[in-house]
């Protein structure tokens, strides 16, 4: 019987590791333009690696669809960027780029994880 449990929490520990560590890097795509729309729904954004230009200006469109509170908010700590998402009416948040690099970008409980990469 605790082998069973013992191995139902490895099998658990297994997939909250592959569910935040591999699945949730998965998915890349870069600024078509100047404008991409990032889904947020079931703890992830969708596309979660962005690649942007640096020195233009550039619109993420972040469209909420989790009405978990946990997906209120997107900030860019390294960018001193913050914003408040609303279920279902897309934000666009405009910027421009003033240096290369990478930066994340969390919920505020950096359950939800993305990154920015600029280049
Ligand atoms: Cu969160």
């Amino acid at each position: 019987m605790s082998l069973i449990v013992n191995l139902t929490g490895v099998l658990l520990i297994a997939f909250i590791v592959w569910w935040f560590w591999v699945y949730k890097s998965r998915t890349e795509a870069a600024v078509e333009g100047d404008k991409i729309d990032i889904i947020v729904d079931s703890g992830v954004y969708e596309p979660s690696l962005i690649h942007a230009p640096l020195g233009k200006p550039v619109t993420l469109r972040f469209i909420r669809k989790d009405s978990n509170p946990c997906a209120e908010k997107v900030i860019f700590s390294d960018l001193d960027i913050s914003a408040d998402l609303t279920v279902d009416k897309p934000y666009d948040l405009t910027f421009t780029p003033e240096k290369a690099g990478e930066f994340e970008f969390t919920c505020q409980m950096a359950m939800y994880r993305g990154k920015l990469v600029v280049d």
